[in-house]
């Protein structure tokens, strides 16, 4: 039988390039988007207790690389069981490299409809500014000179080709994020309502 399949629609870019600011002003208009940052479920994961994974994910997080695939796409497939079907699902900062796409096509393709992935294009220098300014408050262990360095060098790596893939396949869509906020969201906003969302 035809099951309903679940929309989803992935966010990338360099670190600091904003996805997470264009995902928190989408889902304030539109409260029938389900949001999930990777990044920010693996922060959470690490402060678990109880998870048995918390250690491997912060020694690699504070290192600036990536979390093995497995454990990534299970903490988004829990998330997205948890919700009803029908629903969208906006992913920021998910998938980093050809490993995070294998595991997703075998854990979650069968399930969702990738719509699009919104590509948030950012020269680094601005990208550099962005996180060095927040790391003044953010608390997160990753926002220093040194490790943005390693994460800027295993986006170019693993990332930038995944982003290429998503083009190749017609899924891409680029967005100029170097921009003020409200100006960048008004075009994201626009890209949303294309898909009806
Ligand atoms: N800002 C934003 N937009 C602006 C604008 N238009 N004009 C001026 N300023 C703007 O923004 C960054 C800063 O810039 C903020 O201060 C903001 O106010 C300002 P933000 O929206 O936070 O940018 P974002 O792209 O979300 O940057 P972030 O640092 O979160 O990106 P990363 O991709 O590095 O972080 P993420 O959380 O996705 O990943 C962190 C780590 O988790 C990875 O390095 C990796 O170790 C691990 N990870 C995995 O292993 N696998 C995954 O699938 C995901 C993460
Ligand atoms: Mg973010």
């Amino acid at each position: 039988s035809k099951k309903t399949l679940k929309e989803v629609v992935f966010v990338l870019g360099g670190p600091g390039s904003g996805k997470g600011t264009q995902c928190e002003l989408l889902i304030a208009q539109n409260p029938n988007i389900r949001f999930f940052s990777a990044g920010d479920l693996l922060r959470a994961e690490r402060k678990d207790p109880s998870s048995k994974q918390g250690a491997l994910i912060n020694d690699l997080i504070s290192k600036g690389e990536f979390v093995p695939a497995s454990i990534t796409v299970t903490l988004l497939k829990n998330a997205i069981d948890s919700c009803p079907p029908g629903s969208k699902f906006l992913i920021d900062g998910f998938p980093r490299n050809l490993d995070n796409v294998r595991v997703w096509d075998e854990m979650l393709a069968g399930e969702c409809d990738v719509k699009f992935c919104l590509f948030l294009d950012c020269p680094e220098a601005v990208m550099i500014e962005r996180i060095l300014e927040r790391g003044k408050s953010s608390g997160r262990v990753d926002d220093n000179r040194e490790v943005l360095l390693k994460r800027f060098k295993n986006y170019e790596k693993d990332t930038v080709p995944i982003v290429k893939r998503f083009e190749a396949d017609s899924k891409l869509k680029k967005v100029e994020a170097d921009r003020p906020m409200d100006v960048v969201q008004k075009e994201v906003k626009g890209l949303f309502e294309g898909i009806g969302w």
